[in-house]
């Protein structure tokens, strides 16, 4: 749905690059690039070479991601075929590797090892590729300082371990001990947070190391023991309290330019639904439905022809008339009685914004079926978090909780399990966007929403024209 924006469209950092249609965009342990924010850094430099980057080389760039032994397309087509939940993947990997836990591996061959240095400070660009799962990220005995998160300075901070989402990249720099430690290997590992509760999901964990030598030891001599420092499972209270740490620099050199004022606002119920199950249909959902997810109750359908150019023919085929608000009010994070009607409706309205529309998005969980945390992003345009919270957001009390000095500003923002978050952004890249997510999961269940950012009134404030040579089929 992306296309390149008009020359004059407002320079902003890169986010990884990384596909949404289907699984096999994200489903290689490999898969998202990471970028950097481009200018000068605003931390101290990390001592590892450069190569003449515009910033000094990263230790390396760690894409954690997730694998199944069985084809993940194939996966993906049963789900989507009978409606039911897909079976979760065998292992999470690190670097592509999926470490020593992991008994069909081999451990010497199939295990990241980073040597190190002492009293060095090291870069590592981790990225959350997994396809269904937020992570849990920490290095054995080492704090970490994170320094950026998608592409966007933040202030530094110290932290035991990192939660990362699907699509997230969060940059940090790990300082190593002054002199050799006795105990050369500390474990490095990731684990999934999670917050649904009765969803299955792949309860293993990807180890690696960091060894203080120039030379990489045999896995088998390394311990087994997990990072102290590595978050349970279900470490909410760690997860929300990281999230509320990250804050944007707000400096003269890098200014935050939230909207302290908004021209519209939309509120928008992230959901889990249970669709019925058509007259000779095979559905394999719970009571034999089918699962479908939604904005406002609205569940996403690709249209054959791109959203984008039938907004330039102007074929009349789509509405920009998506509800900016529940139709239907209710208890959002209230336990759901039996025999709830969670059908959605289906369909390609799309949400319409005036170029230069400064909008404030609540993003409100519900608990139809399962709360969970989901991992909402917007294509085109960076936003600002500036506020999040657990139950129903109220507007008057919530509002004046708001930060709108040095919100974090992202790509990706973890709607709390339960919960809610509000971003702030300028519609001012003009063009057709998907905003979703980043469980590609709920994504393939409809949880999105095509995003209109309408030209301005000067030229260099519209998208360029499709392509004399775009393909008619
Ligand atoms: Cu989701």
């Amino acid at each position: 749905m992306d296309r390149p924006t008009s020359p004059s469209a407002p320079s902003r950092p890169a986010e990884p690059t990384h596909t949404d249609l289907r699984w096999k965009g994200r489903g290689a342990p490999f898969s998202g690039t990471p970028t950097s924010p481009g200018r000068g850094l605003p931390f101290t430099a990390p001592s590892s070479s450069a190569h003449g980057l515009p910033i000094p080389s990263p230790l390396r760039s760690t894409p954690i991601g997730e694998w199944w032994n069985s084809d993940v397309l194939a996966v993906e087509e049963e789900s989507i075929k009978y409606g039911g939940g897909p079976t979760v993947s065998d292992a999470y990997t690190i670097n592509g590797l999926p470490g020593p836990l992991y008994p069909s591996c081999s451990i010497n061959r199939d295990t990241f090892i980073q040597t190190v240095e002492p009293g060095k400070t090291y870069m590592l660009r981790v990225i959350n590729a997994a396809l269904n799962d937020e992570l849990f990220f920490a290095i054995d005995g080492h704090n970490l300082t994170v320094v950026e998160a998608d592409a966007t300075y933040v202030k530094p901070f110290s932290t035991p371990a990192i939660m990362i989402t699907p699509g997230q990249t969060t940059t940090v720099l790990l300082t190593t001990r002054c002199t050799a430690p006795a105990r050369q290997s500390f474990a490095l590992a990731a684990r999934p947070y999670v917050t649904a509760t009765q969803a299955p999901f792949d309860n293993s964990t990807a180890v690696g190391f960091i060894h203080y030598s120039k030379s990489i030891p045999p896995v088998s001599s390394l311990p087994r023991t997990l990072p102290r420092n590595l978050p349970r499972l279900r470490d909410t209270a760690f997860a929300t309290d990281f999230s509320n740490k990250l804050r944007s620099l707000a400096s003269a050199e890098f200014p935050c330019k939230v909207p302290k004022e908004v021209d519209k606002e939309v509120f928008l119920t992230v959901s889990l639904n249970l669709q019925d199950c058509c007259g000779n249909c095979t559905c394999k959902g719970p009571d034999s439905k089918r699962f479908a997810a939604s904005l406002n109750n609205q569940s996403f359908v690709r249209p054959p022809i791109s959203i984008l150019q039938s907004y330039y023919s102007k074929n009349g085929t789509l509405l920009e008339d998506f509800p900016e608000r529940p139709t239907n009010p209710f208890d959002y994070t209230a336990k759901t009685a039996p025999g709830t009607n969670m059908n959605a409706e289906h369909g390609t309205r799309l949400l319409a914004v005036a170029y230069g529309t400064r909008m404030e998005v609540v993003l409100q969980d519900t608990s139809f079926i399962n709360a969970d945390n989901h991992p909402i992003h917007v294509h085109g345009h960076n936003f600002f978090v500036v506020g999040r919270g657990f139950g129903n957001f109220e507007r008057e009390r919530d509002r004046t909780g708001y930060n709108l000095e040095d919100p974090q500003e992202r790509n990706t923002v973890a709607v709390p399990s339960g919960g809610w978050a509000a971003i702030r952004l300028t519609a001012d890249n003009p063009g057709v966007w998907f905003v979703h997510c980043h469980l590609e999961v709920h994504t393939m269940w409809g949880l999105g929403v095509g995003f209109v950012v309408e030209g301005g009134a000067d030229e260099s404030q519209s998208n360029l024209p499709p392509p004399d040579d775009l393909p008619k089929c």
